[in-house]
């Protein structure tokens, strides 16, 4: 794999247009899809995952958190971008609460970045991470966002509204976007055990977003399960997984006419 700093500087200037010009909310009315959750630099998860597609003849669907706390970050980052420009359309990367220059800064992405290749590699990776959509609507009405349900957030296509650049709490929806996680012992929102204007949504706020926007199926990612995937709220949330690093198995959705769950260790 090439890694050297001029190939990574022009992939990284090259994505980031494509991306620049994404919408904050990508539609997709056809085809058929493979979706990975987080993989936080298992790059062999991300490998395994485009071969399946390929075989498998489906377009693909990341839901963010690419680096931080694994052990092959860059390599992971460089083969998504690598495989984002010659795919194009039928690979969609949202962006996870890792696409973020603090997180960054706090679980490892910026070290390992700035003292291999110094500061301002890293400050191009971080303008680009911001450029990333934060929702995506796929055929048979599913929903797929790395967190899930803001607060404050009625339909959905505000999303499309929302600012790129980074994330910010003051910004609360797009922040909950990527930060929320489900939790059933509740009806609305409460404070999260994540802290910092991360908020948990009971099954009420769930549903009512869901009806209001005819969505069926949210799939969203951000919380490790043990058989790399769980659903929740009358499986009509499902949270799938896909960093081996977390002592799980990594696992992916295909979403055709039915869902099927493949793993990919
Ligand atoms: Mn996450």
């Amino acid at each position: 794999m090439n890694l050297n700093y001029e190939h990574i500087h022009r992939l990284i200037e090259d994505s980031l247009e494509i991306f620049s010009r994404e919408p904050q909310l990508v539609v997709r009315e056809k085809g058929e899809f493979l979706i990975v959750g987080d993989t936080h630099g298992d790059a062999d998860t991300t490998l395994n995952a485009l071969r399946a597609a390929e075989n498998l003849g489906l377009n693909l669907l990341f839901l963010g958190d690419y680096v931080d706390r694994g052990a092959k970050q860059i390599e992971n980052i460089v083969t998504l971008l690598e495989h984002k420009l010659s795919w194009g359309d039928k690979l969609i990367m949202l962006r996870g609460n890792h696409e973020s220059a603090q997180m960054n800064l706090w679980y490892g992405f910026h070290s390992v970045v700035a003292s291999r290749y110094g500061e301002e590699l890293y400050r191009e990776f971080a303008e680009m991470f911001s450029q990333l959509p934060y929702a995506a609507i796929l055929p048979n009405k599913i929903i797929c966002v790395h967190g899930g349900v803001a607060e404050g957030l009625k339909n959905a296509e505000e999303i499309y509204s929302l600012p790129k650049g980074e994330v910010d709490p003051r910004n609360p929806i797009a922040f909950q976007l990527l930060w929320n996680d489900p939790c059933e012992d509740i009806e609305w929102f409460a404070p999260s055990w994540r802290g910092g204007g991360a908020r948990l949504f009971g099954w009420k706020a769930f549903n009512e977003f869901m009806d209001k926007n005819g969505f069926n199926l949210m799939i969203r990612a951000h919380e490790p399960q043990d058989k790399g995937y769980g659903y929740l709220f009358n499986d009509r949330l499902l949270t799938v997984f896909s960093c081996r690093y977390y002592g799980i198995k990594p696992a992916a959705v295909i979403s055709r006419k039915n869902l099927e769950i493949i793993h990919l260790d």
